[in-house]
C-alpha cells in the first residue's frame, strides 16, 4: 500500500513528435501550480512535455475543459495538446469521430475528431497585432493565435535539427528584445524557412516558453502565421497552409475570415505512447521536479 503517497493518473500522447500529458486523475486544478513541475520535470518527464489538466467544463455544451501547462507555467491554448487531449478521449471511449467542443483558459475551441484518426483544430479568433517590428537586429511580427508569437522569416539561420542549440540561441535573444520593444505578452518566437518537403508551404522552428522547442509546427504558431499571412494578402480564406517542423512532422492550416480577425482551422495526428500513474513519494527530495 502507498501510504502517504500521492498518485496522479495521466496518459501520454505525441502529436507530431511533441509530447502531450493528459492528467485524469489526482490533481485538482487549484492544485496545478504545486504539481505542476511534478508532473512534466524529471524526474518523471522531460522540459519539452506539455500538460494538459481535464476539468468538467462550465458549459454544458462542451466535452471538456481543458488547462494546457508546461515547466514554465500555464499556456492560453495549445493546438498539438489539444489533438492529443482528443485522441486521449477516443483512446478512453469518451468520444468518437465528430464534432467536439472543448473549454480553453481563452476560449472554447471545437475539434473534429475524423475516422481517419485525424483531428482538426477550429482554434480561436488569431490576428496580426503589429507588422515589422525590429528587435536583436531581426525583423518581424507580433501575432496571437492562442499564445503570443514573434515570427520572423529573415534570421539567416538554417532550419535543420543540427542548428537547435544556435536556433534555440538566436530565438532566446529575439524574445529578451521583442519584449524589451514593447510586447512584453511574447513568449514563442517562430523562425521561418524553405520547407524540405516540396509539398509543404514552409518549415519553422518554434521557441516555447520554458526555452525548449516545438518538435510539431506548432497549432497556435501555425494559426499566428496564418493570421500573418491573411493580413498579407497570401493566403485566401480555406486555402491550404502546410506547415512543416522542425523534425518535419506536418500540420494542415486554412482559416475562415472573422471579424477581428481569422478563425485558423489546424489538423493532424496524435498517437498514444503510454497510461501510467505517476507516483510522489513525501520522502523523495525530488518529489516535486527537478
Ligand atoms: O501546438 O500550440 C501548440 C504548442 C504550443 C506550445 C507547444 N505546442
Amino acid at each position: 500500500m502507498l501510504r502517504g503517497m500521492k498518485r496522479i493518473s495521466i496518459i501520454d500522447s505525441h502529436t507530431g513528435g511533441e509530447p502531450t500529458r493528459v492528467v485524469l486523475e489526482g490533481v485538482q486544478p487549484n492544485e496545478l501550480d504545486q504539481y505542476r513541475r511534478a508532473i512534466i520535470c524529471e524526474p518523471r518527464g522531460h522540459e519539452v512535455i506539455v500538460g494538459a489538466l481535464l476539468q468538467p467544463p462550465q458549459d454544458s455544451n462542451c466535452a471538456a475543459g481543458v488547462v494546457f501547462f508546461n515547466n514554465a507555467g500555464r499556456l492560453g491554448m495549445c493546438g498539438h495538446g489539444m489533438i492529443g487531449v482528443i485522441e486521449t478521449l477516443k483512446h478512453l471511449g469518451r468520444i468518437e469521430p465528430g464534432d467536439h467542443r472543448i473549454e480553453t483558459p481563452v476560449g472554447i475551441v471545437t475539434a473534429t475528431l475524423h475516422p481517419d484518426g485525424r483531428v482538426s483544430v477550429r482554434n480561436v479568433v488569431s490576428y496580426r497585432k503589429a507588422k515589422a517590428v525590429a528587435a536583436a537586429g531581426f525583423v518581424g511580427d507580433v501575432a496571437y493565435g492562442g499564445n503570443w508569437f514573434y515570427l520572423v522569416a529573415d534570421h539567416g539561420l538554417e532550419l535543420n535539427r543540427e542548428n537547435i542549440p544556435q536556433l534555440t540561441k538566436a530565438s532566446l535573444e529575439m524574445r529578451a528584445a521583442i519584449r524589451a520593444a514593447g510586447f512584453p505578452e511574447v513568449d514563442h518566437v517562430e523562425l521561418f524557412g524553405p520547407p524540405h518537403a516540396p509539398a509543404n508551404h514552409s518549415r519553422n522552428f518554434v521557441l516555447c516558453p520554458g526555452g525548449e522547442y516545438d518538435r510539431s509546427p506548432c497549432g497556435t504558431g501555425t494559426s499566428a502565421k496564418l493570421a500573418c499571412l491573411a493580413a498579407d494578402g497570401k493566403l485566401a480564406p480555406g486555402e491550404v497552409w502546410w506547415q512543416e517542423s522542425i523534425i518535419d512532422s506536418v500540420f494542415e492550416g486554412r482559416y475562415e475570415v472573422a471579424p477581428d480577425g481569422i478563425v485558423p482551422t489546424i489538423t493532424g495526428q496524435a498517437f498514444i505512447t503510454a497510461e501510467t500513474t505517476l507516483i510522489l513519494d513525501p520522502n523523495d527530495p525530488f518529489q516535486y521536479g527537478i
